[in-house]
């Protein structure tokens, strides 16, 4: 059953480049409602516990070190199949290989650098988003 929410973080990418209100006005006017939002950098540390599921992957490091190389923005964002739908909006991981319109398509440097996050399941959406927000910070 598809759950209306899921997590998603503007990358250090991203916002070094001055794309929070383009990405913003994308998904708000793609219909997704921001629920909570924080803009906040992630430690070392914090970056690879967040991404503690890939740390076998060989890109693990060079992803943690970016991950928390500068701020970023994050937030649960609410919508009748919120996951499905925001991966679609933000395409491929790969930005040369994601659909033109898309997020990553329009704003993405490389597949290291890919401007933002989405959850891959309902179930890492809740996990995700608890990582970032106390249940009083989701309104
Ligand atoms: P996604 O972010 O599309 O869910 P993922 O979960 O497979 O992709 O990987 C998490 C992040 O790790 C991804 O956003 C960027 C980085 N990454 C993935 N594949 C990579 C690669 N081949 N080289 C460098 N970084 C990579
Ligand atoms: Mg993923």
């Amino acid at each position: 059953m598809a759950t209306n929410r899921t997590f998603t973080m503007i990358k250090p990418d991203a916002v070094q480049s001055g794309y929070i209100g383009a990405i913003l006005e994308k998904i708000c006017s793609s219909g997704f409602r921001i629920v909570a939002m924080k803009y906040t950098r992630l430690s070392t540390e914090k970056a690879g516990q967040f991404y503690a599921v890939h740390s076998s992957r060989p890109f693990y490091g060079e992803l943690v070190d970016f991950m928390s190389s500068g701020p970023i923005v994050a937030a649960i964002l609410e919508k009748e199949n919120a996951v499905e739908d925001f991966r679609k909006l933000i395409g491929a991981t790969d930005p040369s290989k994601a659909e033109p319109g898309t997020i990553r398509a329009l704003y993405a440097r490389n597949v290291g650098e890919n401007a933002v996050h989405g959850s891959d399941s309902d179930e890492n959406a809740a996990i995700e988003g608890s990582f970032f927000f106390a249940g009083t910070d989701i309104f």
